[in-house]
């Protein structure tokens, strides 16, 4: 595990690097809080921080501060180290939502133990965080899972001003394969569909069950036509190859609405969760086994919604289908 020691002293902050690497973390060092704070910031950041109460500058606690205040991502526990050791102190620094406190000087068995029931701590809280994103039965995103990579891809798709694009999958007559095989081999089906359709984008696309037998797929990147290949692909193979349960095989079929914001701007994500469900309604509505996509030019679609007060409708766009 990888861990932040925030130290002015130099003397401490070679000791506690030498000892903590005996102890197999990866450590980071930085000697004041501005800094630390730029850490924190970056990629791939420590989640675990021990920091000196007293620095030059911004302090330890004011450094704890900061980051609680931040809104989103992951958790980062807390130690502070410190010489001072009235109840005050130890009040001030928890209050400011430290997670422990250590006094200078400290015992090192005392230290790594701290240590040890941090990394517990966020091990157990990246768990949760695991299981509120995944969907139990088909261990793929589940709708907050893949709603919230689709938020956050779009906000790389604006950085890259690179096109994004999300797709929604729905299984076609569905009902009837519970109903002639049962509940259990539905489930099956879902889940060996979930396995297929993960397999056949690419390792930086993400797929997430919405709900129901509805998926939802995000990808960032490609073209238009370029995902509209993508996911008829997906569409195809489904067709092509039977669920096999046991010595059962169950022919399936999917529909797929794609909507293509290619403005490489922020996508409003409420529309093109709309455009793709539309597009999904009407690969239903065209026959199914099909893949319907609208592109949307996020700009004029907002500036038109803001001036005109057209529905979502009457927006134009291109469609494309396949048969
Ligand atoms: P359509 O082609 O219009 O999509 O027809 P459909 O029968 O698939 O209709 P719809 O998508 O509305 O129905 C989804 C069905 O999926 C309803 C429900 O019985 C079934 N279902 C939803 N969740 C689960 C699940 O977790 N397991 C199983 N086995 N079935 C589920
Ligand atoms: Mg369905």
């Amino acid at each position: 595990m990888k861990i932040l020691v925030v130290e002015d002293d130099r003397f401490y902050r070679v000791l506690l690097q030498t000892a903590l690497e005996r102890w197999g973390y990866e450590v980071v060092t930085c000697v004041d809080g501005e800094s630390s704070l730029r850490i924190f910031e970056g990629v791939d950041a420590p989640r675990l921080a021990i920091l000196s109460w007293l620095m030059p500058g911004m302090d330890g606690v004011e450094v704890c501060k900061r980051l609680r205040s931040r809104k989103g991502g992951l958790y980062t526990y807390i130690l502070l180290l410190t010489a001072r050791s009235a109840d005050a102190d130890v009040a001030a620094g928890l209050g400011a939502e430290a997670d422990d406190y250590l006094v200078k000087p400290f015992d090192f068995d005392v230290l790594r133990e701290r240590l040890r029931a941090g990394s517990r701590i966020l091990d157990l809280q990246s768990q949760l965080r695991r299981q509120a994103m995944h969907d139990s039965l088909t261990d793929l995103y589940n709708r907050a899972g893949i709603l919230q990579t689709l938020e956050s891809e779009a906000v790389k798709a604006e950085q890259e001003a690179s096109p994004l694009s999300l797709a929604i999958v729905d299984i076609d007559h569905f009902k009837r394969i519970n109903d002639e095989f049962h509940h259990a081999a539905g489930d099956a089906v879902l889940c060996q569909l979930a396995t297929r359709m993960k397999s056949r984008i690419r390792d930086s696309d993400s797929i997430g069950r919405n709900g129901g037998d509805e998926f939802m797929i995000v990808v960032r990147g490609l073209e238009a036509l370029e995902v509209f290949s993508l996911v008829d692909g997906v569409r195809g193979e489904i067709e092509r190859s039977p669920i096999r349960l046991g010595d059962k095989q169950i022919a399936i079929t999917i529909s797929a609405g794609v909507a293509t914001s290619t403005t490489g701007k922020m996508p409003d994500m409420g529309l093109l969760i709309q455009t793709a469900d539309h597009a999904l309604y009407a690969a239903k509505a065209l026959g199914r086994n099909r893949v319907e996509m609208k592109l949307m030019s996020n700009q004029e679609i907002t500036a038109k919604l803001q001036q005109d007060q057209v529905s979502q409708h009457q927006i134009p766009f291109i469609q494309i289908g396949t048969q």
